[in-house]
């Protein structure tokens, strides 16, 4: 086995999830300011202190992608975020693109970017201890979206940062969200998923990257949040199952979802129901932001005696979601 291949299959195997950790600054402050903490270089870096020391993380998190800021900070002992996350067995991760810009031609789309320099960043991320790395692409579904041409320019960017991080020794997250904004059906996300997700692994056979040697990052497959039909879980999890049967290849080791704005709870069940759907090809698990970290930010509120607190608020969504994975099988 690759060096590759065994850490995706580490990322994906053994009940464990990944933990995104990566919000942009921007992102991340806004996330602050909602709880009233001020939205300093510093109190993002104690907040994802909280994240990385909560413990026994390693139970049930096998990754933490990191953002560029927080990869070159430390922890108040001194380590680095990697070296803290290595001390317990967890791998790091590094969000590499530097965000979804409007995209020329398609009004209202986004085309991820970031490839400009990639291979150098890559080399140095690499050196800071990282050994997975993450793009996101954002696809809107609307009456006249996704266009083919956002589809297509995302996809293939995509696909060249996932060539350029297995070029350089890290194992690419690939991830096309197909977001949950809008009224439109469960049958419209799946058509676009559907065809989101061919379009990606067309890309990602002409760039040749190696398959035994990613993860995808998808969404589920869900109505709009503005939807007034809101399938159950059973439905969520069967029609999710059966588009990525359609297009994600079996040599592809794990599929780790998004949460993308689902509750905590809900993004759990959904992931329960799923495991009991075989045969699946491909190991099922999360990597979910705001449905791991929602909580304990919300108990935080940067209240220093609330740290604990917070910190078992990350660890019972993180247990309930390696739990997921296993319970429904019966
Ligand atoms: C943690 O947030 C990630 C970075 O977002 P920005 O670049 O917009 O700041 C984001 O890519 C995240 O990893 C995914 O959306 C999954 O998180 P959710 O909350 O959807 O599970």
């Amino acid at each position: 086995m690759s060096t590759l291949t065994e850490v995706a299959h580490t990322l994906v195997s053994n009940r464990r999830g990944i933990l995104a950790a990566d919000e942009s600054i921007g992102t991340m402050s806004s996330r602050l300011e909602s709880v009233g903490v001020e939205p300093t270089e510093e109190n993002r870096r104690v907040y994802r202190e909280l994240i990385v020391t909560t413990p026994k993380l390693s139970d049930s998190v096998s990754g933490v992608i990191l953002a560029d800021e927080t990869i070159r900070q430390k922890l108040s002992d001194g380590q680095t975020f990697p070296e803290a996350l290595a001390g317990i067995g967890v791998l790091a991760g590094i969000k590499v693109d530097t965000g979804a810009k409007p995209l020329a031609g398609a009004p209202n789309e986004k085309v991820t970017e970031g490839l400009d320099g990639l291979r150098e960043r890559v080399t140095e991320y690499v050196r800071l201890g990282a050994t997975f790395a993450k793009w996101r692409a954002v696809i809107t579904i609307s009456n006249s979206m996704p266009t083919e041409r956002a589809v297509r320019s995302n996809a293939h960017a995509l696909a060249r940062y996932a060539g350029l991080c297995q070029e350089g020794g890290l194992v690419p997250i690939v991830e096309p969200e197909v977001l949950m904004d809008g009224d439109h059906s469960l049958a419209q996300c799946q058509q676009v998923t559907r065809a989101v997700l061919r379009c990606v692994f067309d890309e990602l056979a002409l760039m040749q990257v190696d398959l035994e040697g990613m993860i995808l990052k998808p969404n589920m497959v869900v109505a709009g949040k503005d939807s007034s039909e809101q399938p159950g879980v059973e439905e969520v999890a069967q029609v999710t199952v059966e588009t990525l049967r359609e297009t994600v290849p079996p040599s592809v080791p794990g599929i780790a979802f998004l949460s993308g704005g689902q509750s905590p709870e809900v993004a759990t069940s959904h992931l329960g129901a799923m495991q009991n759907l075989d045969p699946l090809p491909w190991e099922l698990t999360y990597s979910f932001g705001r449905a791991l970290v929602g909580p304990a930010l919300e108990t935080w509120r940067g209240n220093p005696d609330k740290w604990e607190a917070a910190q078992r608020a990350l660890s019972e969504r993180a247990v309930a979601n390696a739990a997921a994975r296993v319970e429904s099988k019966g």
